[in-house]
This record gives structure tokens, sequence and C-alpha cells, in this order.
């Protein structure tokens, strides 16, 4: 038996024969499962099998306890190859081939088309390309911040490196000094339409050394070269090593190598036969088509709880005297519960721009936990995933417009991976102020609406903002807390106390009810709340009495709410967000589904605006106190004539 963890520099004879008998078998699954299932890679799969034995085999796993903390992490980054990397999990013994094969892409099957963490041995689900590094990056740097003593390894295909995100994920490595991160492209030179160096060519160890990496060239079929290479890289305790592993696409099988078209497609019932025939192996296609219709065994991995605060510190209460932004309350309550929770691995990533995000306090309390990752948020956004799946409490703080639009593709990923990421976004709205369009970010809470995860906070004020932070960090689950720029008044009682002080207790999905009103009803959230406020009692002194409830979950009215909301004639949706995808679109939701109707006037923002002062901006869109007032009292006039 040769020891996990690639201590052992060469492998005897008989293990490289026994793993040559296990490639054989692992080809036979691929080419079978990718035809009881009529579709799937079988190409890429057999290019990677190698790398994926190798892989699972010698890292140090334990295949019946998946999730055992100290373990390695291997990460597939090619996440299409899940015939490859399941029938070598399964070869490994993380679970029975004979339920893989007839339940591969089974609708309600755990075996997946693309990788799926669900699927025991896997540790990130990819399929999207070009993730798959950052998620090892995050993983490597989890291990640093958790004191873990992991190696995590990465395989890669060569068409995906193409991707922007993977030179972002390799600067950070280097950068970082991640030594015990490993990764192994399987360079087979193929992908869909053709040979890589026609699609777009890349000279993929040029780039990795340009970076800063160590690279190996072998060849990817033979299992001493390619053990050999994996044991010297992990030794390497002076930098990140890459190891090139030259490869055919569906090699083992004489048609179907170094053949764009099995890239992405299962054989048919001829070509199954002759394959097998060629590999020496029984074709059992009727075997194990006869098997579908029995359930699929293998049931989805249980994740251990992930890192989150149990104390988060003192709350701080702001006053109006001394104005004070959200985000500053944000940067503040951070440092709070990092001060609270010493014995919990934290970390805080920054794009460039911890200054206007306010993370620049915890940066020099906490320089240790304290990431700059440049401008690369794509690579962000998935380290920031991993590492909170891998025991560490994670911050990530950006704009909107880079946070939330840049990277929707990689917060989609932290969702669909069940990740616990939590993301601070500041400067969001007509609230960016004078940088204008490209940095107007209207789409926060429509944005993550389509996520089926991800939680959305937007506090109304920095004593909300402060209250709800603390609670997030308590919290498992990707969640955003979103937030202006400017500074903002206390939204207080109509007797002058601060609404979200002392006693209160920020709960996701409650309105906040401030004031009370039988004419309309204002629901509004974030920037424009104390605007919302002011506007009612202005039209108070005028006769119409409106009732005033601060949103700050806006994914979530409660029925409970709506039905109070509704109590007025009129409901007036008030959100620095686009009218299409925020508040306003909750509202209506709830209203059609529950079969209710009434005078329903959405105001916020119908467009991308100019540049200007956010209070200019703010006015011109109707968002201060005297348009609210102005738009309230229109309607509830119209509505009574
Ligand atoms: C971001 C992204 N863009 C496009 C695709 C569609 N796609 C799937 S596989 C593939 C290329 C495959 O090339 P390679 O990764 O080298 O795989 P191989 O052919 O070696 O299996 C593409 C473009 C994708 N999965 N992800």
């Amino acid at each position: 038996m040769v020891p996990r963890g690639f201590q052992t520099p060469t492998l005897d004879a008989e293990t490289l024969d026994d793993l040559e008998a296990r490639a054989l078998a692992c080809r036979g699954a691929i080419l079978t499962m990718t035809s009881v299932a009529a579709s799937g890679h079988p190409g890429g799969s057999m290019s990677s099998i190698e790398t994926f034995l190798m892989l699972y085999r010698f890292a140090d796993l334990r295949p019946k306890d998946p999730c055992w903390a100290g373990r390695d992490r291997v990460i597939v980054s090619h996440g299409h190859t899940s015939p490859g990397v399941y029938s070598a999990l399964a070869d490994a013994g993380f679970f029975d081939v004979e339920d893989l094969i007839p339940h591969f892409r089974q609708a309600g099957s755990v075996f997946e088309g693309h990788v799926e963490r669900s699927v025991p041995g896997v540790e990130w689900s990819t399929g999207n390309l070009g993730q798959g590094l950052s998620a090892g990056v995050g993983s490597a740097l989890a291990a640093r911040l958790t004191g873990g003593a992991w190696h995590t390894f990465v395989a890669m295909s060569d068409g995906e490196q193409h991707k922007g995100q993977v030179a972002e994920a390799r600067r950070l490595a280097v950068k970082e000094g991640l030594c015990d991160l490993t990764v192994v492209v399987d360079l087979n030179g193929i992908q869909i339409s053709g040979h890589t160096r026609d699609v777009m060519p890349v000279d993929v160890a040029a780039d990795f050394i340009a970076d800063g990496w160590g690279i190996e060239e072998v060849d990817g079929h033979d299992f001493a070269e390619l053990h050999g290479a994996i044991a010297r890289a992990v030794a390497d305790c002076s930098r990140p090593c890459a190891v090139i592993a030259h490869t055919v696409i569906g090699k083992g099988v004489s048609f179907m190598e170094d053949q764009a078209e099995f890239h992405g497609r299962g054989l048919t019932a001829d070509e199954y036969r002759r394959a097998m025939e060629e590999l020496g192996l029984e074709p059992r296609l009727e075997h194990y088509l006869g098997l579908r219709t029995s359930p699929c065994a293998t049931v989805p991995v249980k994740r251990p709880r992930p890192a989150v605060a149990t104390v988060t510190g003192a709350p701080r209460t702001y006053t109006s005297e001394k104005g004070t932004d959200n985000r500053s309350a944000w940067g503040a309550a951070l440092v709070d519960i990092a001060d609270s929770e010493p014995s919990t691995p934290i970390v805080v990533l920054d794009c460039d721009l911890a200054q206007s995000v306010k993370t620049e306090a915890f940066a020099k309390a906490r320089p240790d936990a304290f990431i700059e990752c440049g401008v690369g948020e794509h690579n962000t956004a998935t380290v920031g995933g991993a590492m909170s799946v891998n025991g560490v409490l994670t911050f990530w703080s950006d704009f909107g417009v880079f946070g939330v639009d840049e990277a929707y593709n990689q917060q989609r990923l932290n969702d669909i991976n069940e990740a616990h990421l939590k993301l601070a976004v500041t400067h969001c709205g007509l609230d960016v102020g004078e940088d204008g369009k490209t940095h107007q970010c209207l789409d926060y809470v429509g944005a993550f609406r389509d996520f089926f995860g991800w939680r959305v906070i937007v506090p109304a004020d920095p004593n909300q903002t402060d209250r709800a932070v603390r609670w997030m960090a308590s919290q498992p689950g990707c969640i955003a807390i979103a937030m202006g720029r400017s500074k903002l008044p206390v939204i207080a009682e109509a007797n002058g106390d601060p609404v979200f002080a002392r006693d209160y207790t920020f709960r996701y999905g409650e309105v906040e009810w401030v004031r009370r009103g039988v004419d309309a009803t204002i629901l509004v959230m974030g920037t424009p709340s104390g605007a919302a406020v002011r506007a009612a009692d202005i039209l108070a002194r005028q006769g119409i009495r409106v009732g005033v409830g601060i949103v700050s979950s806006p994914l979530e009215l409660s029925d409970d709410d709506m039905r109070r909301a509704l109590e007025a004639p009129v409901l007036v949706t008030v959100e620095d967000h686009s009218v299409r995808s925020g508040l306003a679109a909750t509202a209506a939701e709830w209203l059609a589904l529950n079969g209710r109707s009434t005078h329903f006037v959405r105001v916020g923002v119908d467009g991308y605006r100019s540049s200007g002062a956010s209070q200019d901006l703010l006015s011109r869109n109707h968002l201060d106190a005297d348009g609210i007032a102005s738009v309230v009292r229109g309607h509830t006039k119209k509505n009574s004539a």
C-alpha cells in the first residue's frame, strides 16, 4: 500500500501495474455511463483519467469520511469531465461504481452532468470553465488561516486557460505564496471547436512561468512520470507548482483519439461495442440500461456547519448630529466582530477599494486576515466562496457594480456550491454620485433575486447597518448587504428616538414600521429611507397621513407586513434601485400572487442616469423628501378624486 499524501517519490512496478488496470476499468466505466446516458463528455474524461486516479488515490483523503476536516482538497475545474472524476472517485471507494453507471446524468440522481459538490469526494461544483483554480486558491488560503495542514490540488483543462479569471488566480496564488497548491493541466490540445491552437492559442507553461509558478511537463498518461512530478510539486515549499500533463483526448480508443467530436457526445451503440472491444472489456450497455429504473443509492454529502461568529460585540449607536454613512458603520462593526471573535478564522477580501469600502481599519487591525486581491473580481468572488466552505468566516467588500454585476456568474456558482460568503457592497444606486452610469449598481436586489440561496439586506441607516452586519456574521449561507455612499440621517421615531438603537435586533424579513397613516403607505428600502420618513412628516403637516415601513430585506415581504401596508388605499414603494427588479417587484409579486389590487406607485430609477452629486441625482428622480412627498400627494389626491 502506497501511503497517501505524495510522500513517496516513486511508485513500484506492482503499484504501476495496478494503476494501469484501474485506468482501463475507468475508461470502460466512462464509455458505459456516457452511452447509458446518451450524453456527457468522454473525450476529456479519458485524457484526464490518469490524473484523476493519481489525485484521488494518493492525496490524503478518507473515502469513507469525505468531509474529514484535515483532508487534502482536490478540485476539478473542467467540470464536464464528470465521467472521469466520478469513475476515479468510485475506484477510490467514495461510492459504488455500480450505482454510478446506471444513474449518470439521470434526473434526481446525485451524479449530475458536471461535477457537483453533493457527490462524495467533490469539493467544488464546476462546469463554468475557468473558476476551479480560484476555488483552489481559496482552499489554500483557508488552510493558512485555519492552521490546516492540507494540500490543495486543482485539475484543469487546456481549453479553459483562455479565461482571464485563471490569470487572476495564478497571480494571487504567487502573491500569497501558496506553495501548498498544485495544479495539473490536462493539455490534450483539443476543445469543442477543434484544436486549441486554432481556437485560441495559449502557451500554458509560459503563462504559469510568467506569473511565478514552478512547472514541470510530463506525459499525462504515464503514471510514474505524473506521480513523480506531483510529488516534487508537493515537496516544493517555495512556490505553487503546475504539472503540465501532455495527453490525448479519447485516449485508449483509436477512433476517439485526438478527435474533437468526442469531447462532448456519448457513443452510438455500435461505436460503444467497438470501443469496448478495443479496450478488451465486456460491453454491458443493456445491463446498465436495465438498472436505470432502480433508485440511485448514493445520497448527497452532508457538509459540516460553516464558521460563523458566535459573539459579535456590543452594537454601536449613531446619532444624526454626527452624520455617518452606512459603509463606515459596516467597517466599524467588522472591526468589532474581529475583536470579539479571536478564535474564529476570519478574512476580508479587497479589490483595491479598501479606502472607499471602509475596510482599512480592519486591514490595520488584522493584516494577517486582510487579503488584497487587486482588480480581479471574478477570482475574488470564487476565492471567497471557497474560503467560506473551508472553515473561514469570509467577507468581501467592493462597490456594487463590481461585487454584484461584474461577478454575477461567480456569485451564482457560490450559490450552487452552498457557500457562506458575506458580501458588503457599497456605492450602490444613484448614491454612487459623480462616478456616473458605469458605476451605478441599480440591480443589486434584482441580480440576487434570481439566485435561490442568497439573502439580501439593504439597511436604512448606520444603526441598522451596524446590527445587520453583526447578525450577518452569525449566519450560515451567502448574504449580501448593500449600501450607498452618502452620510444618512438616523431614522427616528416621531418623538425623535433612534429606531434602530437600544434593544432593536435585526431580523431578516421583518419590516420596521416607523410611521402610521391611513391615506397611503410608503414601503422604502435603503438610502432614501430617511427622506421617506421626512416626506411622511411633511405630508402629515398637510393633513395627509402616510404610514412608512422600512424594508431591509427586499426579497422577503411577509403577508402580515403587506396586509398592513394595504390598509391604506395607496401603496408607494421607494428605492434607489431599478423599479423593475427591486422592492417594487417584490411588492408587485405579492399583490399578484395574493389576488390583491391597490393603487400602486413605484418611485425609483428607470434608466441609467448622468453623473452628479448624489443629492442632486436623488432629487431629480423624486428620491428626496420633497420628491417623495409630491408623488405621494399627487396619488392620494388622484385616488380620492
Ligand atoms: C465559461 C464557459 N464557457 C464555455 C463553456 C462551454 N464549454 C464546455 S467545454 C468547452 C471547451 C472544452 O475544452 P477543454 O476544457 O480543453 O476540454 P476537453 O475538450 O479537453 O475535454 C467549452 C467552451 C463552459 N463550460 N464554460
